[in-house]
């Protein structure tokens, strides 16, 4: 597959404006930001966002299909990476709905993924219908490679005691001890379990996560300074349509118990909202999709800001900043 370089010479340097020897300096150290939506030659959604050992940043991503049909017709990934956060290399398609063998037959509903590394590994778990009934057949699939950006190759069975209605979304927490958590939700639960070594079973039965306020979907799990954070989608609506925004809760363990501490995104003028919140170099990033580039809530388009905590460790609104 060929590698797309993407070079954006639009820059922003959040934080110019702060005043004060310690806040110059750290503005004069962060990244400068692309200008938003940074994806811009095909429509992404819902990124997943990791750092891995070779020091770069990378994006798995949904891949909206012009013309839409809902979201129905997804039905590819691709991945992107950076280590600049400016300059991005596509690197391809890495798995199309055609290589699932126990897929709908119709394909399409590539969903919200996540990716996760063990051992030498790289797991690539993705939300598809087993059945034409989609919404009653969820599963989700693991695809496993050596590399992070190709050559994933898909299980010929999804993973096992997951999936059912609505099921969507999986996300996976690797915590400082190397034990994986396993999340997935949609239709207002949300589920969490410890995978089994291999990354592929869960380690005990799936349980509801606890805590949580209205919910929606788009988990994603991550921590900061010893706690843990639960963010996800609400069912939130704006003159009579969806304006999901990203919420979030915090916890002492990776499986909750979570306490609702509010919202870190609002609407980003989609009717859906999908984030990931990762680290890179030192500044904690918010990714997200909006629909600028198209004006269509199904033709959505990957962004990024800076993410900020306060003091006591509940995060501070996202500014969305656009080009
Ligand atoms: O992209 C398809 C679906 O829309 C995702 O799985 C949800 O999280 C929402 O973003």
């Amino acid at each position: 597959m060929k590698r797309h370089f993407i070079y954006l010479p639009a820059l922003l340097i959040a934080g110019a404006a702060l005043t004060g020897c310690k806040s110059q300096q750290k503005a004069e150290e962060a990244l400068a930001l692309p200008a938003n939506p940074f994806i811009t030659h095909m429509y992404t959604a819902d990124p997943s966002a990791h750092v891995w050992d070779d020091g770069r940043l990378y994006i798995y991503a949904s891949h909206d299909v012009d013309p839409p049909r809902g979201c129905d017709l997804m039905d590819k990934y691709h991945v992107f990476s950076t280590d600049d956060m400016v300059n991005w290399t596509d690197h391809g398609e890495i798995l199309s709905s055609e290589q699932v063998s126990w897929g709908r037959p119709e394909g399409g509903f590539m969903w919200a993924p996540d990716c996760a590394y063990k051992d030498g590994t790289y797991y690539f778990y993705f939300p598809h219908p087993s059945g034409s009934d989609w919404n009653d057949t969820w599963k989700v699939g693991v695809a496993t490679s050596k590399y992070p950006d190709r050559d994933f190759t898909p299980l010929d069975k999804p993973m096992e005691n997951v999936g059912g209605f609505a099921l969507i979304d999986p996300a996976v927490f690797v915590d400082d001890d190397g034990k994986a958590y396993f999340y997935y939700g949609g239709g207002g639960k949300c589920y969490g379990a410890q995978l089994a070594d291999n990354m592929i079973e869960l380690a005990e039965p799936l349980r509801e996560m606890e805590g949580l306020e209205d919910f929606h979907e788009a988990t994603w799990v991550h921590k900061h300074n010893g706690k843990y954070y639960l963010s996800y989608a609400d069912n939130h609506a704006e003159d009579g349509r969806g304006a999901n925004r990203l919420c979030y809760a915090m916890g002492d363990s990776p499986l909750g118990p979570w306490e609702y501490k509010g919202v870190y995104l609002e609407p980003t003028g989609c009717d859906t909202s999908h984030g990931s919140i990762v680290k890179y170099k030192d500044q904690w990033y918010a990714f997200y999709h909006n629909q600028d580039l198209s004006g269509q809530g199904n033709l959505r388009s990957i962004c990024v800001d800076k993410l900020e905590y306060n003091p006591d460790g509940t995060i501070q609104l996202v500014q969305q900043h656009k080009k």
